[in-house]
């Protein structure tokens, strides 16, 4: 059984006896070795595969928190703003929870699983016309005008859930890596880390971020992101880790992500490929232990599949004909 993050963390969390346990199995996620990228590298890489969270993406581990505190609260609903996964999550959480939950996507611009996601859980969806941005905008007048708590990032008990992945990178490797890449979206992920890692006191590893150069025409669907809201708190990791962001065109985080997919073995969708792509730009030291964040997975985004590989030929079911066909 996977023990709830609220239990795994509830010391270090800002919970209460009072606060319901709302929980999917988050947290306590894989910490895969990566051979290939090591030996590509001369380091020492390990992937932290947050896709194995419940509805495929990091964001459950801020989720259980904000949903459980919105339940503990009483408040009547939750909303957010969401490139994709955010709602994914919330959605879910909320189901678990029984409150209703509104989530506001732009229009065109999100991956067919996630919105699938949210459809199946029952939440309410509205595609806005216009960007993240002018979404996450209208979300926080909802929240302001006490109708629905808003679950992004910008509620603080989401980034309180997500530092949660440090604590395990501690006790899993003994202490912090040298580096850690991760994508740079809004930058709540990256903000989570390093409050994270400050509290098990050991340091900070360097943060290397990889963000998409075109912020908000990425095929990198989840980073479509025009202004990180955190940038403040990632620029603070960086001046306290010697840590820096890459640009990144949008070939070489699909690059990154075909890599991960075929020589490591690990699905994910394209934006969780951003803080390889950083890696490869900006290899670490020789000898570096790295922990590349896998923040989602890659069956979030079919049609992304569609668009970089040729669909299966068609054959006929004998073994000449098969066997012609992959001679
Ligand atoms: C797979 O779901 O912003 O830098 O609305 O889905 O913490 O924003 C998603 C972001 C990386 C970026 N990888 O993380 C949303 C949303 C995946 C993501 C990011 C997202 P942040």
């Amino acid at each position: 059984m996977t023990v709830p993050l609220l239990e795994r963390f509830r010391e270090r969390l800002p919970i209460s006896s009072a606060t319901p346990v709302v929980t999917l199995g988050e947290g306590s996620t894989p910490l895969v070795r990566a051979p290939r990228l090591s030996a590509r590298l001369g380091a020492e890489v390990w992937l932290k595969w947050e896709g194995a969270n419940p509805t495929g993406s990091f964001k459950d581990r801020g989720m259980t928190v904000a949903v459980a505190k919105a339940l503990e609260d009483g408040a009547a609903a939750v909303v957010c703003a969401s490139t994709g996964n955010t709602s994914a999550s919330a959605a879910a959480y909320a189901a678990r929870a029984g409150l209703p939950a509104l989530v506001l996507l732009p229009a065109g611009a999100v991956a067919l699983g996630k919105v699938a996601q949210a459809r199946a859980a029952g939440a309410v969806l509205l595609q806005v016309e216009g960007s993240f941005d002018d979404a996450l905008g209208a979300a926080r007048e909802l929240d302001a005008r006490g109708t629905h708590a808003l679950v992004n990032s910008l509620n603080p008990y989401r980034l309180e859930g997500q530092k949660t992945a440090a604590f395990e990178l501690v006790e899993e490797l003994g202490g912090p890596p040298d580096v850690l890449a991760l994508p740079y979206g809004g930058g709540g992920n990256t903000a989570a880390y390093a409050r994270g890692f400050r509290e098990a006191g050991e340091g900070l590893p360097r943060f290397l971020l990889g963000e998409a150069a075109d912020r908000s025409g990425t095929a990198a669907s989840a980073i479509r992101i025009g202004t990180p809201v955190h940038r403040e708190a990632v620029d603070a990791a960086f001046a306290e880790s010697g840590g820096s962001a890459i640009e990144l065109p949008d070939e070489e985080i699909l690059a990154a992500w075909k890599l991960l997919a075929a020589e490591e073995g690990l699905f994910a969708e394209p934006s969780s490929a951003a803080g390889v792509a950083a890696l490869l730009r900006s290899p670490p030291p020789a000898g570096a232990r790295v922990v590349c964040v896998v923040t989602g997975h890659g069956l979030k985004d079919p049609e992304a599949v569609d668009r970089a590989f040729p669909p299966p030929r068609s054959v006929a079911p004998g073994p000449d004909a098969i066997a012609a066909a992959v001679a």
